[in-house]
C-alpha cells in the first residue's frame, strides 16, 4: 500500500494511557494533526470513537502505517512505561524511518539511558529528544511543564508545537530547551526528587497540626487556604487543603483513612543517588525518600509504638503565633530543598556538559507542573540577575527571607524534637542551614581521627603552618608515637 500519501499528520504519538490520550487532545486543540497508535491496537480505536471523536486525531494499526501517516521530519513522541519498553519500541520504529526523523521520549526515563539513546540513534542518522513533561492528566491535557533535551537539531523542529502546549506562566511558555543527552530527564528527575522534598515537609506540617495541636481537619484545610495566600502560595498547598477537606460517604475526613505508608516509583531515589555520585549535601530530598521507606515498615513500626514510649504533646501556647512560625518553617526548609536541588543541577551540568540555563529551569517548572508556585519566581529572578549565582542562599532576596523565617523554623524544630514529632526534612533543613552558614565546622576532629585510626593525613588551616607542617600539604601525625610515619594515599571521596 502507497502510505505516503496519508502523511498529512504534523506529529505523531505512541501510547494511549492517560498521559498520551491527554497531550494527544492537548496538541489537537492547538491546531496540529496528531497520528497516534498503541501496542494493545484495540484502544487506537477505542480512543477515536470516544476521547477523540470529532477532532482532527487520525489513528494507526501497526507501526509501519503510524510512521507513514507522519510529515516528515517524523517527530515520534512516546508515552509508554520507561524502561525497556522505550528500547523496544524505538528497536520496531527504526526500521520505518528516515535521516533526520526525531523520537522523542516523554516518559518518565533515567537520565543515562537517555544519554545512550541519543548516542544510539544520532550514530544511524536520527534525532532523539529526552523529554521530561509533568503536570499529570491535568497537566498533558491543558499544558503540561515539558523539559526537552538531547540532539539539539530537533529543537527548531519541535519548538512550536511544544511550546504551544506547554503551559504558561505570565504569558512565557513552561518549556525550553534544556541542553544534550539525557538533560531533560536529569532535570525533570530534580524536579521530582524536589516533588518528593515539598511532600515531606507539608506531611510534617500536617504532623504538628494534627498531633501537636490536635487541631481537625477542616481547621487543618482552613490553615492551608489561608497559607496558599502567602509566601507558600503552590499547586500542593493548594491540593493539600482539598485533600485534608475531602470527606468519605460517612461524612468523615478521609485522609486518617488512608494507609499511612508512601509509594515510590524511583525519580526520588535516583535523585539522591546522583547527590551521592557527586558529593552534593542534598540532604533533604534524601530525608524525603528514606522518609517514605520508613513509612512502608508498617508492621515493624506498630510493634516499636507498643514498646517504645516517648513525650505526649500537649500544646497549651498561642497557637496562631505556632501556625505562622510553622509557616515559616515551611518556607525556610523549601528554600534550603530548592538550594540543594539546584546545587545538584550545577553539578550536574558541568560533569555532563549540560550548560543548564538555571533561570530558565526555574521559568519550566512555574506552570503546568506539581511543583508549581509563586516561590519559583523568585528563583527565576535571582539567577536572572546572576546567571553565576554559587548557591540561591547567597542570592540577597533568599538570605534576607530565610533570615526573617529563623526564629519561628528554629521554634518549631525545637518543639518537634520535646514533643517526639518525626520531623526529618524540617530539621534536615535547618541542620544543612546552620552547617552551610558556619564557617569553621567541626570536620577537624574527622580528620584528626581519620589520620589517627588509618594515617589518612589532613591539611592544615590557613595560618596554622608550623614548623613541621610548613611545605607540606598532607600531613600526618604521629599520634601514639607507636605508628610509623607512612601515610595511606590521600583522595577526595
Ligand atoms: P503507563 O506508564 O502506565 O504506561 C502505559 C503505556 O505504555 C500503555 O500505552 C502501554 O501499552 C504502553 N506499553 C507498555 Br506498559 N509496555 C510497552 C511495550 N513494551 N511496548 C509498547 N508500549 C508499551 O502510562 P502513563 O501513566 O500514561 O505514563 C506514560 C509515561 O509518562 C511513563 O513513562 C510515566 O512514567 C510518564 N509520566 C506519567 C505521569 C502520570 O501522572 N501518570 C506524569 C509524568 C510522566 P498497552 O496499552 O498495550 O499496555
Amino acid at each position: 500500500m502507497d502510505f505516503f500519501r496519508f502523511a498529512s499528520a504534523d506529529i505523531g504519538l505512541i501510547g494511549l494511557a492517560v498521559m498520551g490520550q491527554n497531550l494527544i487532545l492537548n496538541m489537537n486543540d492547538n491546531g496540529y494533526t496528531v497520528a497516534c497508535f498503541n501496542r494493545t491496537v484495540s484502544k487506537v480505536d477505542h480512543f477515536l470513537e470516544n476521547e477523540a471523536k470529532g477532532t482532527k486525531v487520525v489513528g494507526a494499526h501497526s507501526i509501519q502505517e503510524f510512521c507513514a501517516m507522519l510529515k516528515r521530519p517524523r517527530k515520534i513522541v512516546l508515552l509508554v512505561k520507561a524502561g525497556p519498553a522505550v528500547d523496544a519500541l524505538i528497536a520496531e520504529i527504526i526500521p520505518y524511518l528516515e535521516k533526520g526523523d526525531i523520537i522523542i521520549d516523554g516518559g518518565n526515563s533515567h537520565f543515562p539511558d537517555s544519554d545512550r539513546r541519543m548516542a544510539e540513534l544520532e550514530a544511524k542518522g536520527f534525532l532523539f529528544v529526552g523529554s521530561g513533561v509533568s503536570g499529570g492528566e491535568e497537566g498533558a491535557r491543558y499544558g503540561p511543564s515539558l523539559m526537552p533535551g538531547g540532539s539539539k537539531d530537533a529543537w527548531p523542529e519541535i519548538k512550536e508545537i511544544f511550546q504551544a502546549i506547554a503551559a504558561k506562566s505570565d504569558g512565557e511558555p513552561c518549556c525550553d530547551w534544556v541542553g544534550t543527552g539525557g538533560a531533560g530527564h536529569y532535570v525533570k528527575m530534580i524536579h521530582n526528587g524536589i516533588e518528593y522534598g515539598d511532600m515531606q515537609l507539608i506531611a510534617e506540617a500536617y504532623a504538628f497540626m494534627e498531633h501537636g495541636l490536635g487541631m481537625n481537619y477542616d481547621e487543618m484545610s482552613q490553615t492551608l487556604a489561608e497559607w496558599n495566600k502567602g509566601v507558600l502560595d503552590s499547586f500542593l498547598i493548594e491540593i493539600t487543603r482539598d485533600v485534608l477537606a475531602f470527606k468519605d460517604t460517612d461524612g468523615k475526613p478521609i485522609v486518617p483513612k488512608i494507609l499511612d505508608c508512601a509509594g515510590q516509583k524511583g525519580t526520588g531515589k535516583w535523585t539522591a543517588i546522583s547527590a551521592l555520585d557527586f558529593g552534593q549535601p542534598v540532604t533533604l530530598i534524601g530525608e524525603a525518600v528514606f522518609a517514605r521507606c520508613l513509612s512502608a515498615l508498617k508492621n515493624e513500626r506498630e510493634k516499636a509504638s507498643l514498646k517504645l514510649g516517648g513525650p505526649k504533646p500537649n500544646f497549651e501556647g498561642d497557637r496562631k503565633q505556632f501556625l505562622q512560625d510553622l509557616e515559616q518553617a515551611l518556607y525556610a526548609s523549601k528554600i534550603v530543598s530548592y538550594t540543594q536541588g539546584y546545587m545538584l543541577l550545577r553539578e550536574a551540568s558541568k560533569a555532563f556538559n549540560y550548560d543548564l540555563n538555571f533561570a530558565s529551569i526555574a521559568l519550566m517548572w512555574r506552570g503546568g507542573c506539581i511543583i508549581r508556585s509563586v516561590f519559583l519566581k523568585d528563583i527565576t529572578n535571582a539567577y536572572r540577575k546572576n546567571k553565576e549565582l554559587d548557591s540561591l542562599l547567597l542570592d540577597d532576596f533568599f538570605a534576607k527571607a530565610i533570615t526573617k523565617a529563623q526564629p519561628g523554623w528554629r521554634r518549631v524544630v525545637s518543639q518537634g524534637a520535646l514533643w517526639g514529632i518525626a520531623q526529618p526534612a524540617t530539621s534536615a533543613a535547618l541542620s544543612f542551614f546552620d552547617g552551610y552558614r558556619t564557617a569553621k565546622g567541626s570536620a577537624s576532629l574527622i580528620q584528626g581521627l581519620r589520620d589517627y585510626f588509618g594515617a589518612h593525613t589532613f591539611k592544615v588551616m590557613p595560618g596554622q603552618e608550623n614548623d613541621v607542617f610548613k611545605d607540606k600539604e598532607d600531613i600526618h601525625v604521629n599520634w601514639t608515637g607507636r605508628g610509623g610515619s607512612v601515610s595511606a594515599s590521600t583522595y577526595i571521596a
